[in-house]
């Protein structure tokens, strides 16, 4: 199954972070961009939307901790582009990336949205950070379902296959 279905989230009570790197931040601005339209559509307040923009990706997970230390939020969104080079950057970035933001979470029980693209070239990232229905206004609907998750943890029904 591809796509993801929300129904109607209230976020309405929660404070979400947003993590976004400036490395190759054409395709970052997009992403922040639609992650915002996601939490206006999902009634999270604008002052309630805190983002915090970092040098690169690899810095991510450090600003995704002072977000739930220092702010407070109940899930946090990182958002960053890693474009294969010729090197090995590209391998190291990716993986402590997604590792870092694992722990983060796990330590602190608070959710953290994996938004960061992982593409072998531009084409790849304009794609999927550009137009109709791109990931990064999902990955704020999803930050939103697990804000709400966290705080209720009775907000979300499970699937009607597993009742
Ligand atoms: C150094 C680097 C490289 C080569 N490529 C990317 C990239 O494609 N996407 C990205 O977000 N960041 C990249 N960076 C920067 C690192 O994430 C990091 O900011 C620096 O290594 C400093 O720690």
């Amino acid at each position: 199954m591809k796509s993801v279905t929300f129904g109607k989230l209230n976020g309405s009570a929660l404070k979400i972070g947003i993590a976004v790197s400036r490395w190759n931040h054409e395709i970052t601005d997009a992403l922040l961009r639609d992650c915002l339209r996601a939490l206006e559509d999902a009634r999270v307040k604008k002052k309630n939307a805190i983002v915090m923009d970092v040098p690169g990706s690899f810095e991510l997970p450090y600003a995704v901790l002072r977000l739930i230390q220092d702010d407070k939020v109940d899930a946090v969104v990182c958002l960053g582009c890693l474009i294969k080079g010729e090197t090995m950057h590209f391998e190291y970035i990716a993986q402590a990336v997604s590792t870092g933001i694992m722990q983060v979470q796990l330590d602190t029980n608070v959710p953290v949205v994996f938004g960061v693209l992982t593409c072998l070239n531009e084409k790849q990232a304009y794609e999927r950070s550009v137009g109709e229905g791109t990931h990064a206004y999902k990955w704020g609907l999803s930050a939103v379902e697990m804000g709400l998750l966290r705080k209720e943890s009775r907000q979300i029904k499970p699937r009607s296959h597993l009742r």
